[in-house]
């Protein structure tokens, strides 16, 4: 926070400029029941553990009602909370847990698509003069008998983005799974209703929105076919489904139909695959009413080729390229989250640094400090602050993603290997972020009572809360410094960042400053030794090893944050 010496205050922020999100992913967090399945009891039962890391903010997927087909992101009631997961009780308790000691609730908000099990939908097909049948995106085939999908785009778990429905022979669009139907948003009812959900849960008391693909809800007129490339299945819909017409239109609605007027302000953020920093930019301004921050992949795709599962060499010159973009693009109007893991991705320890026992405590604070210095609001996603890694699945049986799944079937039909195919799940997998979090050393890591619904990695052994917790030199507690700082040091907040040597394949560096303050924080992203050429000059706030640095050389994934107090050409003579 500003000294109070400062002559005039800056205008305030928002509540969460200095906060940290923490996302639970309610199926592989705590499970109270003995069923194998995380619940909600679960999490309450474990907010100590979130309370000792020091984060404000918890964002959980989906508990809604679901069929499950992706995991909760099939939503078929808006209203009430799966049994799988517990009840509309059992949820107003954590919420009250949470408040209680100062940590607020962020909902998964999943309205680019229903379940197709939701009655909306159940409506919708049941006749084609249904009511509800326009808020869903119906279409006549092409071809003779209309036996061809009305256009060429790709759903994202494999196969067609269209299903023809056998009573009425028309098409519905879903960019996702078949049991996930795209909402037609250009539906003023469609509109109303989520508004009103999303008042209900406001008025229930949750602190905000992370709102699930939401820059897919706008396609552009006409769905025109995507482009298709060279030997693709299907046309690229994606530049004309993502940050399509009336998504800002769309938003403001929103802002000003649910949002506008409360006190403090609910937390909104905008899960946008393939936005622009200058689409960021408008969407995050606050004076067009939008969103709060966007979450963008822009990095998560840097080592991946023409699909996820082609898997490409990181360059960490690429990843500062990137980052380092997003950083200057957005300083002066807009804010971006800050990630590496969440539920979709495989484990940053094993994807971006080094998950051997050597190196696994050492990378994983490394890759943490260089991510929570930058400016924008830091996401940690449940086991990331244990340094948990990538699962070491050797068999087909043991993944459970239904799109790592169709992917599978969808490969093999068109010939490949079980070798090739194993190689990429092992590095690509939604379930990597999913196995059970690791509590404790004991039969499966302290997660069920019962028998896990996806296998507990056999590394709980020795990568575990319990044992994290009581060791100050662990990955836990280097989570805890770096969230600590944030709090305490405004600089972190509010700090210009500026790239150094941006060329370097190594060393990932960079400056943040205030006029009062300098942060410098160099790291080595590599196994080995590396020259260091960036003055370490001020006082050690923070390292990645127990010892203190050497001049000019940094050791395997040492991370180190410095220090330096600037001298305040505006501050003003103390009262
Ligand atoms: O994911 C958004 C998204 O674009 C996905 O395609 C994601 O990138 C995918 O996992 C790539 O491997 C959100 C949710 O985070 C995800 O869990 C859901 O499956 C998806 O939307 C549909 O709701």
């Amino acid at each position: 926070m500003t000294a109070m010496s400062v002559p005039e205050q800056p205008p305030a922020r928002p509540w969460w400029s200095d906060a940290v999100v923490y996302q639970v992913y309610p199926r592989s967090f705590a499970d109270s029941s003995g069923d194998g399945i995380g619940d909600i009891p679960g999490i309450t039962a474990h907010l100590d553990h979130l309370e000792a890391l020091g984060v404000d903010v918890v964002w959980l997927s989906p508990v809604y009602r679901s069929p499950q087909d992706d995991n909760g992101y099939d939503i078929s009631d808006y209203r009430d909370v799966d049994p799988t997961f517990g009840t509309l009780a059992d949820l107003d308790e954590l919420l009250a847990a949470l408040h209680a000691r100062g940590m607020k609730l962020v909902m998964d908000l999943v309205v680019n698509h229903t379940s197709d099990e939701h009655p909306w939908f159940v409506s919708s097909r049941s006749a084609t003069d249904d009511p509800k049948r326009s808020w869903y995106t119906w279409r006549d085939g092409r071809g003779e008998h209309g036996e061809l999908p009305p256009n060429n785009w790709g759903s994202a778990f494999s196969g067609p983005a269209w299903t023809r429905d056998a009573a009425s022979g028309q098409w519905y669009l879903h960019l996702f799974s078949p049991k996930q139907p795209d909402l037609e948003w250009e539906n003023p009812e469609v509109r109303a209703a989520v508004h009103e959900m999303m008042r209900w849960w406001l008025t229930r008391g949750v602190d905000g929105f992370r709102m699930d693909v939401i820059n897919m809800i706008s396609k552009v007129d006409g769905l025109p076919d995507g482009v298709l490339a060279p030997g693709a299945l299907f046309g690229d819909g994606g530049p004309l489904f993502r940050n399509g017409p009336r998504l800002e239109e769309h938003l403001q609605e929103v802002h000003r139909e649910v949002f506008a007027g409360r006190e403090p302000a609910p937390l909104t953020v905008g899960e946008m695959p393939g936005v622009s920093t200058a689409q960021a930019r408008r969407y995050t301004d606050p004076a067009n009413a939008e969103v709060d921050m966007v979450f963008q992949f822009e990095h998560v795709t840097i080592d991946r080729g023409t699909t996820k599962w082609d898997v490409l060499p990181l360059s960490w010159r690429a990843m500062k390229a990137t980052l380092g973009r997003w950083q200057t693009e957005l300083a002066e109007t807009g804010w971006n989250s800050l990630y590496w893991d969440n539920h979709d991705q495989p484990r940053a320890v094993s994807r971006f640094g080094d998950d051997s026992p050597t190196h696994r405590v050492a990378s994983a604070k490394a890759l943490a400090t260089v991510l929570h210095l930058h400016r924008g609001t830091p996401y940690v996603y449940q086991g990331e602050e244990l340094g948990m890694a990538n699962a070491p699945f050797t068999r087909l049986e043991q993944y459970r993603d239904l799109e790592s799944l169709n992917h599978v079937h969808q490969a093999r039909a068109q010939g490949a290997e079980e070798d090739t195919l194993l190689a990429q799940l092992a590095v690509a997998s939604r379930d990597h972020a999913r196995t059970p979090v690791q509590w404790t050393h004991h039969e499966h890591a302290g997660f069920t009572t019962g028998t896990p619904w996806i296998e507990v990695n056999p590394d709980h052994v020795e990568v575990n809360a319990a044992a994290q917790r009581a060791d100050p030199g662990s990955v836990f507690h280097h989570y805890r410094a770096l969230i600590a700082l944030r709090h305490t040091e405004a600089c972190v907040v509010d700090g210009v960042f500026t790239m150094l040597v941006p060329e370097h394949e190594q060393l990932y560096a960079f400056t943040r400053t205030t006029p009062t303050t300098t942060l410098t924080v160099v790291a080595n992203l590599s196994s080995t030794a590396v020259a260091n050429p960036v003055d370490l000059a001020g006082e050690l706030v923070l390292s990645s090893l127990a010892t203190p640095p050497a001049d000019g050389v940094l050791r395997p994934w040492e991370a180190v944050v410095m220090r330096t107090t600037n001298r305040d050409e505006t501050r003003g003579t103390p009262p």
